[in-house]
Formats: structure tokens, C-alpha cells, sequence
């Protein structure tokens, strides 16, 4: 029982569209969502896919995060608490249904498929979670500041009789609602994460502050950044743009920007901001190494990255990091920005606004 509501009932979900940072913007709407119809939010394990393996990987939410900051927000399980704990109790395997909008292409008719593909299938075998049975809940939708649709909710599923509301995928939006933002102030990260995120810190950074940087210029972000003319608010664009574009056109340097913009920007970063004497680059692909090693070479500053790479401590320090510059259109900087903000500490984006 949390601010004296009884809470009634649970959320579950498989985070099954994008990778990190589009789970994550997706867990906020999630976090609000399961709040705004007062159930518990079962914490999804993150799903991860490795190099060679044709099968999604779950990590337990917790491998990363700290379970016990939603306290002070709403009641959460983890996903493998829920399951070797409450759901023998609450959810017995021939009441397991799944729920989507509408149907799902799959291989049966009219059903939610929620096993259908990867990471779908993986997702739920992990659990050893099959479903009997799918529910449509079209058209409710789950905007959690919207109190009629949520009271919806509550009269049409009633905990009751519905006890467990299993989603076939988020039941959120992405990129993340402007009203749900603020909730990154509850995701924290856990004390592994802090430790190493310090350790690496303490012996590459001391002695002066840093900049963190993140380059997203893989190829596959080269081919989504092709689209920016037809897609005014991609990903998470609407970050930088506003979610009308009411402020400014996306431009397809704010996606892809040149290396001599990016050059351009530490460059300017480094003469305001003169305590830095560090710089940390974050990327999928192209850490831009040499090219920092030439264009810094008369500036009294030191560049560093991750090696083996580790997308969580990236974002961790990035985290950091006494100025930030990061991408517009990617959900992986939106992580960052978001807790960023929450710290009041300052960032800004590739070549934007538009220079
Ligand atoms: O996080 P994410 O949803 O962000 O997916 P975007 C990008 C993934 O690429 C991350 C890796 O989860 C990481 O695994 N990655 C990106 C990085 N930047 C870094 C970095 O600085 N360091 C490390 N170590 N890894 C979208 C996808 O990516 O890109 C969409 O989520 C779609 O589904 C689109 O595929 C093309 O929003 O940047």
C-alpha cells in the first residue's frame, strides 16, 4: 500500500520493439500507465541481442537499475520476483492471457501472437509463460493523463476479474510522452553500475571536469537518418523539435552530422567550458579516434572511450559528464539528456538549434 491506495492487481509486458533507449523511453509510459490505472508494474527484463545469436536475451531490470527508487512513485515487482513468487498465486498458466490492440498478423487468426517472432517468443519462454487466449482491448488507449480513460480501464478489466493485464508489447508511446519525462528522475542506476561508472572516472578523468560525447553512426543509423525529410519528428526528434515542431525543422545534420561539425562543436564546448579537460565519446561504431587526436592536439585535453564497448556504462558517465552533446533523433541520448535534467546539469545537441 503506497500514499494509503490499496493497489489492485498487475501490468506485464514484453518491451519488444527497439533496443535500449527505446525501452526505456517506452518504460516511462509504462511506469505512468500501470500508476494511472493502479496496478503493481511488473519491471521487464531488458531485451538485449547479442552478435551471432539469433534468439533475444532478457536482463533482469534490476541487472542495471535500482529497484527500491520507484518507492517514492508506485509499486513495482521484478519481472522474476512476479514469477517465482506471486504469479503461481494470481496468474495460474490457463488464465495467462495476452492483450493487444487488435489482432496481430501470426500463426493463428485472431489472436495477439504474443509469441509470434522474435523477441516475442524468447521474451515470454524465458518465463516459460504461454498464453491461452488473447483479448483485444481496442480502442482504450493508454494515456495516463487522460483520468476518463483510465477510469475505463478500471470498469472494463476490473482487478477482480482480471487480475494480471499481460501486453503483447508497451503499453506506452514513443517516443515517450512529454508528460511522462519527469519520471526519469525514479530510473537510477544500481550500485554496480555507479561503482564502475566512478572506478572509470577516478582513473582516466581525474584532475579537471569532462565532456561526454555521443556519436550514433552506425549503419543503420546511416539509413534511418534518410528519412529525416520525410519525417519531421523521427525517434526522438520531438526532444529537440518539440512534438509539433514548434521548435524548429529537423535537419539532416542533427541526425548525421559531419565530422567537421562535430569538431566544430567540441571545439566550441572546450574554449566555453574551460575546466574540462577531458573528453569521453560514446558510439556504436565510430569513436572518430584519430580525428580527435589531430584536431585537439593543441588543446590541453585527453580523449577516452570504452573499450570492450558497454552501452550502459556509456550512458552512465555520460550521465556525468559536466557537458553533454548528444544526437537529437536518438533515444540512447534521450536517456542521457532526460537524467541529466533531472540533475540540473547542462547539455545540448549535434547542430541544433540549427547554427
Ligand atoms: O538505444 P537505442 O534504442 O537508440 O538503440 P537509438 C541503439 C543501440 O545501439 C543502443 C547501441 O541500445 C546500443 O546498444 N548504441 C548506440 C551504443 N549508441 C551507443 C553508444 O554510444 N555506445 C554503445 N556502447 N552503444 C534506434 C533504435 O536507436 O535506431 C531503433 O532503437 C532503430 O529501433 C533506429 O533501430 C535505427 O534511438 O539511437
Amino acid at each position: 500500500i503506497i500514499f494509503g491506495t490499496k493497489i489492485d492487481g498487475y501490468v506485464i509486458y514484453c518491451p519488444c520493439m527497439g533496443r535500449f533507449g527505446n525501452q526505456a523511453d517506452h518504460f516511462l509510459g509504462a511506469l505512468a500507465f500501470s500508476k494511472g490505472i493502479n496496478r503493481t508494474l511488473v519491471l521487464p527484463p531488458w531485451v538485449e541481442y547479442r552478435y551471432g545469436e539469433i534468439r533475444s536475451i532478457q536482463v533482469p531490470f534490476d541487472a542495471y537499475f535500482n529497484v527500491d527508487s520507484f518507492k517514492n512513485y508506485h509499486q513495482v515487482v521484478t519481472m522474476e520476483y512476479f514469477m517465482r513468487n506471486i504469479a503461481h498465486d494470481v496468474w495460474p498458466p490457463q488464465e495467462r492471457i495476452s492483450f493487444c490492440y487488435t489482432q496481430r498478423i501470426g500463426e493463428i487468426q485472431n489472436s495477439c501472437n504474443a509469441k509470434s517472432g522474435n523477441p516475442f517468443g524468447p521474451f515470454w519462454d524465458t518465463f516459460h509463460i504461454d498464453f491461452v487466449k488473447s483479448e483485444f482491448y481496442g480502442p482504450l488507449n493508454y494515456d495516463a493523463h487522460n483520468v476518463n480513460m483510465m477510469e475505463l480501464w478500471k470498469k472494463t478489466y476490473p482487478p477482480t476479474e482480471w487480475p494480471v493485464l499481460a501486453f503483447t508489447g508497451a503499453p506506452a508511446s514513443f517516443p515517450v510522452q512529454s508528460e511522462n519525462v519527469y519520471l526519469q528522475q525514479y530510473v537510477t542506476w544500481n550500485e554496480d553500475i555507479i561503482n564502475k561508472t566512478k572506478l572509470f572516472i577516478k582513473n582516466n578523468m581525474s584532475g579537471g571536469g569532462f565532456l561526454g560525447i555521443h556519436l550514433r553512426n552506425g549503419q543503420d543509423w546511416v539509413k534511418a537518418c534518410q528519412h529525416v525529410t520525410d519525417s519531421p519528428k523521427l525517434f526522438s526528434a520531438p526532444q529537440c523539435v518539440g512534438y509539433k515542431n514548434e521548435r524548429g525543422k529537423l535537419t539532416a545534420s542533427m541526425c548525421l552530422p559531419q565530422k567537421s561539425e562535430i569538431i566544430k562543436q567540441v571545439k566550441r564546448a572546450l574554449k566555453k567550458y574551460k575546466d574540462i579537460k577531458h573528453v569521453f565519446v560514446a558510439s556504436d561504431s565510430n569513436h572518430m579516434g584519430e580525428d580527435f587526436e589531430n584536431a585537439l592536439k593543441y588543446i590541453d585535453v585527453t580523449v577516452h572511450r570504452l573499450k570492450p564497448s558497454n552501452p550502459h556504462l556509456d550512458l552512465a558517465i555520460l550521465g556525468q559528464a559536466n557537458y553533454f552533446i548528444g544526437n537529437c533523433v536518438s533515444s540512447f541520448t534521450a536517456f542521457v539528456k532526460r537524467e541529466r535534467d533531472v540533475k540540473g546539469l547542462p547539455s545540448e545537441f549535434w547542430s541544433f538549434p540549427d547554427r
